[in-house]
């Protein structure tokens, strides 16, 4: 019973790494980077406060300008991104902390005013998504995007490549490829987004094969003790495949071979429906030799039994992590949680970011 208690709270090694605990903060989209979108010294107060975590995994960060699909996300691919950048790992790590920068290309998930001269956000297929993104006027239905040539798709794996290589100058402990949530490398992977007939169309393979490729790339720099992968079978950004239990047992083969420190799961639809596609998350993690990190919708009960029972290796958490800097100490003290605001989730300064209080201060 107490072992069991105690589970999330045992030490962890990742790759080369020791994490302390069995928590991680989810990457979360913040939309609060300064102008030439690097991150601002909020930002440094902000990842510091949370330095508890066994593992801070970054806001996703776009390894190009084309990659961009929102505004105000920091990038990682200008000195001045990583100069800022450096701030924050500074920070963490003289609070005590870890953390991996998510590197991330929105693919078709974009905006014409976001991208350099208002051009196209680009695709596997010319077919627009069905959702949106949030721009200088709001909230705003997504561009209609150009496919990709065959010929373009190795500048991408050069930005994956130069994104790592300046996640490294930044100080970061490590990466995680952002292959979730409907942007450019799920999009690839999943039908119903992607409809080419060259070698990255078609089979479950060809799909595949820009997300391994990109993994490639980034191995170039990285140890691959300290690379790791998110991913995300349900539909969610209007990218949804028939059969994702197949397509992702073929990924998860792949990256296996690849030897990556871990995959990171959303389990279900992303902050939705844990149920919401038929897919055996424990037949993926068994194909998967590296650490197994569980998301979605865990709070401590969930999480503890999912560490305790060897079902996941780690599980990240979202917004209980905005709200609780000290989330950590919260479980295992079994404290009361600070509510999320979700009217400061995205944009803004201060408020609703670094001002959440730790225990010792609420009292
Ligand atoms: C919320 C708002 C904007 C982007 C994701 C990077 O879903 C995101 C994101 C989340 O992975």
């Amino acid at each position: 019973m107490s072992a069991d208690a105690n589970a999330l709270f045992q030490p962890y090694t990742l790759g080369s790494l020791t994490l302390p605990n069995r928590l991680v903060m989810a990457p979360l989209t913040r939309n609060r980077a300064a102008e030439g979108d690097v991150a601002r010294d909020i930002t440094a107060t902000y990842y510091a406060q949370r330095a508890s975590a066994g593992l801070l995994i970054s806001e996703g960060s776009q390894i190009s300008h084309q990659g961009q699909g929102y505004l105000r996300t920091p990038g990682i691919y200008t000195p001045e991104q990583v100069a800022h950048w450096r701030k924050v790992t500074d920070a963490v790590h003289k609070a005590g902390g870890r953390i991996f920068i998510q590197l991330w290309h929105v693919g078709r998930v974009s905006h014409t005013s976001l991208l350099p001269g208002g051009a196209a956000p680009v695709a596997p297929s010319p077919l627009r998504a069905q959702t949106k993104t949030f721009i200088t006027d709001g909230f705003v239905d997504v561009s209609e995007p150009r496919a990709l040539e065959l010929s373009e798709i190795p500048s991408i794996l050069r930005d994956y490549e130069h994104a790592a290589r300046n996640a490294k100058e930044a100080g970061f402990d490590g990466v995680e490829i952002h292959a979730a949530n409907g942007y450019l490398l799920d999009q690839f992977m999943k039908h119903g987004s992607n409809h080419r007939t060259d070698a990255y169309g078609g089979s479950i393979e060809n799909r595949a094969r820009l997300t391994i490729e990109a993994a490639e790339a980034v191995l170039k720099v990285w140890d691959k003790g300290r690379v790791g992968i998110r991913l995300s079978p349900a539909k969610v950004n209007d990218a949804v495949d028939s059969n994702p239990q197949a397509l992702f047992g073929h990924v998860v083969e792949r990256l296996d071979k690849l030897g990556l420190a871990y995959v990171h799961m959303i389990e279900g639809a992303t902050q939705g429906d844990r149920n919401a596609v038929d897919v055996d998350y424990a037949g993926l993690r068994g194909s998967f030799r590296g650490a197994y990190i569980a998301n979605n919708g865990y709070d401590r009960e969930m999480a503890t039994e999912a560490v305790s029972s060897g079902r996941a290796d780690l599980v990240a958490f979202g917004r209980l992590f905005i709200a609780n800097p000290d989330l950590v100490e919260r479980f295992r003290l079994n404290a009361p949680l600070n509510q999320p605001d979700r009217n400061t989730f995205y944009g803004g300064g201060t408020e609703g970011y670094t001002d959440y209080p730790a225990l010792n201060e609420a009292a």
